[in-house]
């Protein structure tokens, strides 16, 4: 019982005279090390239990997934790699104030604090068990964490407070004690930190997967992609690499740690609107007659004269080979596929079985795919963008209909079909580049995949469009680099790019959002020239 609870007076003396509550600070600290005793337990109970149970990254992929309102930013959060790094920043901070102001309170009503970190826990564990492919003992985790950050706060405030346990009845106060208090804090704070170590040591799957990644030999293609002509590239200085290295390649997903999928328990499943359910284990994918293309991947998301889009070169089993065995139903239109996270995307059904190379990659560059680029199986399909196209860590494909499913941004106000927009960017000179008058080597890359670059021009100011030198074709389903020779007078001038794809259309003027189904305008660099 707390003896003033009613009629407490307008002085407080908590703050100055030792009471038996201990002032604010040391309450605070005592909530931040019960936190970090709840992750550090929680983290460990994961590892050892089931990763999908980590309390932080299951409520930070829930609140990615669940929060409707904010459509157009969390789309920008999800679409953007930094911003994962600041969702989790800003949990974890949210996180400190909410355990320092429990601590605070359980000075006074203990009660009610330890309710608040019960809730906590109970958040963690909601967000756990509701997570794709995740079972109930995702759960444990959390609750785990909650109990043993409850034991740590009544500890703890019960030190910072003063309050020593007679060696029977009640806790009797006796005045702080620093140094007891601050010793306890340190030795538990050691104990989570140790804790959530061993979590990260323990791992298990994660290793699992690292070592199969490493150990996996891609199979030679079948059919292996046409080797890439020298004259494809342009000799003009700043112009990106043709084929972009696994490691420059962007990343857009929405998972705020990468799946961890094994290969040896991986299955693809394709069914629904099909004569025949198929079962597609991975020594089986291996074995099948895999080919090998370049093939440009853009993001939706990616803004005039951005750099969200990458070529690379992909080993797989094309898409329509398994569609075949599967035999899709007459009425089918889509085939939604689904990542081991819940991501979903809808593919037209004739985008996968006509000639183009869609497929089911397991290689990127001649090396497995990354982690971060789906491991171990992704889908890539030439001429659409990546968010209705190219499911990484596929594991289902089910044949449906526009009419009767949708997919993860599709629900969230983008357009259920993403065929790519004929784009162009100038990548040299860089905006707000000083150059020296004279002849100046202007080049960058233009792209419609599957349909194929016709001829890019450049204008300078408001003068007259020029045609621009095109680079040897990789192929249409690849990005194609142009080049350009510009006198140019001193002064500040604005370059302009615009490109023409082989079924004559020229890319509009007009500038429109990235959001529903990609951005439109042309791209235009200003730069400063020398006399
Ligand atoms: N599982 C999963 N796959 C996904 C996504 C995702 O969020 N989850 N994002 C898609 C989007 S929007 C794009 S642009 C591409 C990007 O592929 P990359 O990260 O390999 O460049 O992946 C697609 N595949
Ligand atoms: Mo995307």
């Amino acid at each position: 019982m707390e003896p003033h609870a009613a009629g407490t007076p307008a002085v407080d003396h908590r703050v100055d005279a030792p009471s038996g509550r201990g002032s604010r600070g040391p309450s605070a600290v005592a909530g931040l090390v019960a936190a970090g005793v709840t992750l550090g337990a929680a983290h460990l109970t994961a590892a050892l239990l089931e990763p999908r149970g980590t309390p932080l990254t299951a409520v930070g992929d829930a609140f990615v997934d669940l929060t409707p309102a904010w459509l157009k930013d969390l789309a920008i959060a999800a679409f953007g790699v930094a911003d994962k790094v600041a969702l989790l920043v800003g949990m974890v901070v949210v996180l400190g104030l909410a355990a320092a102001g429990l601590g605070v309170l359980a000075r006074t009503r203990p009660g009610l604090a330890r309710a608040g970190v019960l809730a906590i826990g109970l958040l963690g564990a909601a967000a756990a068990v509701t997570r794709p492919s995740a079972g109930p003992l995702a759960a444990v985790p959390s609750l785990v964490g909650a109990a043993a950050g409850l034991l740590a706060l009544g500890r703890l405030v019960g030190l910072a407070a003063g309050r020593t346990r007679g060696s029977a009845g009640p806790a009797v106060p006796t005045g702080p004690d620093r140094r007891a208090f601050l010793g306890a804090a340190a030795l538990t704070a050691a104990a989570a930190v140790l804790a959530g170590a061993a979590g990260s040591a323990v791992g298990s799957l994660g290793r699992t997967v690292d070592a199969a990644r490493t150990a996996l030999r891609l199979p030679r293609p079948a059919r292996p992609a046409a080797p890439v002509p020298a004259a494809a590239s342009v000799a003009v200085p700043g112009v990106g690499p043709l084929v972009t290295p696994a490691d420059a390649f962007f990343r857009i997903d929405t998972a705020l740690t990468v799946p961890r999928v094994d290969p040896a328990t991986w299955e693809l499943r394709v069914h629904g609107l099909v004569e025949q359910e198929v079962r597609l284990p991975f020594d089986e994918l291996l074995a099948s007659r895999l080919v090998e293309a370049h093939v440009t991947l853009a993001c939706v998301s990616n803004p005039v004269g951005g750099d969200l889009i990458g070529n690379a070169r992909w080993l797989g089993l094309p898409v329509r080979e398994l569609l075949a065995r599967a035999r899709p139903l007459a009425d089918a239109d889509m085939v939604l596929s689904t990542s081991a996270d819940g991501f979903t995307a809808s593919t037209p059904l004739e985008v996968l079985t006509d000639d183009r190379d869609a497929l089911l990659a397991v290689g990127m560059n001649g090396e497995p795919l990354p982690l971060q680029h789906g491991f171990p199986v992704r889908m890539v399909v030439p001429g659409l963008y990546g968010f209705v196209s190219a499911t990484k860590w596929v594991v289902d494909l089910e044949v449906t209909r526009f009419a009767d499913a949708q997919a993860y941004w599709t629900v969230r106000g983008w357009s259920e079909r993403g065929p790519v927009k004929t784009s162009s960017r100038i990548e040299a000179p860089r905006p707000g580049a000083r150059v020296a008058a004279g002849r100046v080597a202007v080049g960058g890359t233009a792209w419609a995949q599957h349909t194929g670059i016709a001829g890019v021009e450049v204008q300078v100011d408001d003068g007259p469009w020029r045609a621009a030198d095109l680079a040897a074709p990789i192929s249409v389903d690849t990005w194609r680099q142009w080049s350009w020779t510009w006198d140019a007078t001193p002064g500040e001038h604005v370059l302009r790019v615009r490109a023409t794809d082989t079924t004559g259309r020229t890319q509009t003027e007009e500038r429109q959002d990235v959001v529903p189904d990609g951005a439109t305008g042309w791209h235009e660099v200003r730069v400063s020239v020398d006399a």
